[in-house]
């Protein structure tokens, strides 16, 4: 698996970054137009947790092969990589994180899902104007983003720990540490819904609950502004 990706500036259009979709790309979509979103000039980056809980997990794979659209590894595709794997001990515990979908599916397409989420990387990077911005779904157990581009780029042997901490954590938010992380512009970051957008030192969580009764939140990577399309 490739476990970083840099992405080159994008002189042409904006940049945006959006919190966990849990299988809701029609309110995504809305969430877009109402940016007038431009799929010819604009992207889109995604804190990852694209399927399971919302009723269009499926469309995910249509969602992934578009241009415009990349997405890291949340712990959601983790858990469907898994799965297929036969590699998870409690696939009730998966049902009731919202995987039916996938343990329904046939194995063809388990297969499938599967194969496309491990190609995602664990965490990317998106050159703006003002230097790179990170994104990663939970958190980087590393203090300098340097340290974790390094440890993903490096073909060392897998740390279980280090992806846990990328997909799973929630210490940073639920201590309010706002140390932040060094040799990064920024980092977007979704998995642990929040009321409001919360920015802790440089580190943005930006899952505000847009799957179930939030709305979404996109972060508009050059001026790192809050956009809630969806807010009243
Ligand atoms: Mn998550």
């Amino acid at each position: 698996m490739a476990g970083f990706a840099h992405y080159p500036l994008n002189a042409r259009g904006r940049d945006f970054a959006v919190g966990d979709i849990h299988g809701h790309f029609t309110r995504l979509q809305a969430a877009l137009d109402r940016l007038d979103f431009d799929p010819a000039r604009d992207r889109l980056f995604s804190v990852g947790d694209l399927v399971d809980r919302g009723p269009q997990s499926e469309l995910a794979l249509e969602w992934l092969a578009r241009p415009w659209f990349a997405a890291v590894q949340g712990n959601h595709e983790a858990l469907a990589i898994q799965y297929a794997q036969g590699l998870l001990p409690d696939p009730e515990m998966y049902r009731a994180s919202g995987g039916g979908w996938f343990i329904d599916s046939s194995p063809q397409d388990q297969r499938l899902f599967a194969d496309r989420f491990a190609r995602l990387p664990i965490a990317l990077e998106v050159e703006t104007r003002l230097g790179p911005v990170g994104i990663v779904h939970a958190d980087s157990p590393f203090a300098s983003w340097s340290a974790l581009r390094e440890y993903l780029l490096g073909g060392v042997q897998a740390d279980i720990a280090v992806e846990e901490v990328c997909q799973w954590s929630r210490s940073r938010v639920r201590n309010h540490d706002a140390s932040g992380i060094r040799e990064v512009r920024a980092v977007m970051v979704g998995h642990t819904t929040q009321r409001q957008p919360t920015v802790l030192g440089n580190v943005y969580h930006i899952d505000t609950g847009g799957w179930g009764n939030g709305c979404f939140t996109l972060v508009e990577l050059d001026s790192l502004g809050f956009v809630r399309p969806d807010a009243n």
